[in-house]
């Protein structure tokens, strides 16, 4: 099927076509027609000789050099206090591959004997308790695939003039896993509440001793102590041997490294949710305990770094994930938000999950503006910029969902904009 032959009936403004384009469209790609000399089908090289063995660990191909954490950086005079990004712009799908999920660590990885390493939970209980690892594994464990996004993503999107960056320098502190692990609830019920019991305090086992409070219900809720991320033991980075896993609450919240859970009558008030993670207003006030993440999309494909290299339809792709439960619809604009066309969403729309969508756009190349905009299943649309600056001090950046705006120039190269 040639793209003549397609249905390419506008959607909105700007080339963006009806998101079904996609669903009869097989030949809108880039395959070249298949020519007399029939390219492609000679003997190549790696056809002549037998393939490599077998190897105990996989790796990626060697080609695919982009398939790496970008913007790895710590603060000056430490080695292990900073972040290292998600590559969100060269995935696709909804579940980051492990060896690609962002960081975020307050003092490094903490180098931990997993025999030795207990959990305690104490404070407000009937009998505090100690588990180790091996304790911990007999618990029924339950998975669920779902986003952790670090409440400072995105706040470099509050400075005044656009700042260059691609969709993983901007917003790679996002990230989905299937996790497992034993629901917390299930841990309290064997120590037992006592009255008054309100809050639970989590600390690490690193050098920074991440600390903090989470309201028992959440705990109740959907918490679990995480043993499992995609399949496997968690990593050292994210947390190994276990970490505490607060589903669609900022990723701060996670504690990794868990070490102690202290159940309390009140919050704790730590450094981490007092003078950090706390958003302060234009009139003064800080805004403590911000938990579930707002609802939020990015455009991944394309986007800064992925270049346009030629007029035609284009397949606009990126992730949508909201703190409050699924995402109900994405929609994307190709003039700068004058107009909108509904996004495809792929299958699996889950819960506090990164959602896929996909839009069809024919590029007449000349510029453009593109945009997404999600909302979730308690109706909350994401905010325009201007939006979520409103009411906020200069400076306090945590908690930033607005829409991203990406500008086409007529090379087909894409930037950061406000629109
Ligand atoms: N013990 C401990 N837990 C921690 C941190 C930390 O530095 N120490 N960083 C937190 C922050 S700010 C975030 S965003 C997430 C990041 O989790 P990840 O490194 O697995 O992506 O872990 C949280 N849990
Ligand atoms: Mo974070």
């Amino acid at each position: 099927m040639k793209t003549t032959d397609l249905d390419t009936s506008p959607a909105a403004g700007n080339g963006l076509l009806d998101r079904r384009f996609f669903l009869k469209a097989g030949a809108a790609g880039g395959a070249s027609l298949l020519s007399a000399a029939a390219h492609g089908m000679q003997r190549e090289p790696w056809m002549q000789v037998p393939g490599a063995g077998m190897s105990e660990l996989g790796a990626p191909a060697a080609a695919e050099t982009d398939l790496v954490r970008t913007d790895v950086s710590s603060r000056p005079g430490t080695t292990g206090s900073g972040v290292s990004r998600t590559p969100l712009q060269h995935l696709d799908g909804i579940v980051t591959p492990s060896r690609l999920h962002f960081e975020r660590h307050h003092s490094g990885i903490p180098d931990i004997d997993p025999g030795r390493h207990r959990l305690v939970l104490h404070g407000l209980v009937e009998r505090p308790l100690s588990f180790s690892l091996d304790a911990l594994a007999r618990y029924p464990v339950v998975s669920r695939i779902q986003f952790l996004e670090c409440s400072g993503n995105s706040g470099a999107l509050i400075a005044p003039q656009p700042v260059p960056g691609t969709a993983s320098s901007l917003h790679g502190l996002v990230a989905a896993s299937e996790w497992g692990g034993v629901p917390l609830g299930a841990l309290l019920d064997e120590a037992g509440l006592k009255p008054g019991a309100r809050w639970l305090i989590a600390d690490g086992a690193d050098a920074a001793v991440m600390s903090r409070s989470v309201p028992l219900d959440k705990i109740l809720d959907d918490a679990i102590v995480a043993l499992y991320q995609n399949g496997e033991p968690l990593r050292p980075s994210n947390g190994y041997p276990m970490r505490l896993f607060l589903p669609g609450w900022e990723g701060n919240m996670s504690v990794k490294w868990l070490r102690g859970l202290k159940v309390t009558a009140e919050p704790a008030m730590t450094k981490d949710e007092t003078s950090k993670y706390s958003d302060l207003r234009d009139d003064g006030v800080a805004e403590l305990f911000s938990f579930p993440m707002g609802v939020k999309s990015v455009i991944t494909n394309p986007s800064p770094g992925l270049k346009l290299n030629a007029r035609g339809i284009y397949q606009v792709s990126g992730i949508a994930w909201s703190g409050n439960g699924r995402i109900r619809r994405v929609e994307v604009s190709a003039d700068g938000g004058r107009s909108w066309a509904d996004a495809l969403l792929d299958e699996h729309v889950l819960p506090k999950c990164l959602t896929r969508f996909r839009s069809a756009w024919k590029w007449d190349g000349g510029p453009a503006v593109l945009l997404s905009r999600a909302t979730d299943e308690a109706g909350n649309q994401q905010p325009t910029r201007a939006q979520v600056l409103e009411g906020r001090a200069v400076n306090s950046f945590y908690h930033y969902n607005g829409m991203q705006a990406w500008q086409v120039d007529g090379n087909g190269e894409l930037s950061n904009v406000y629109a």
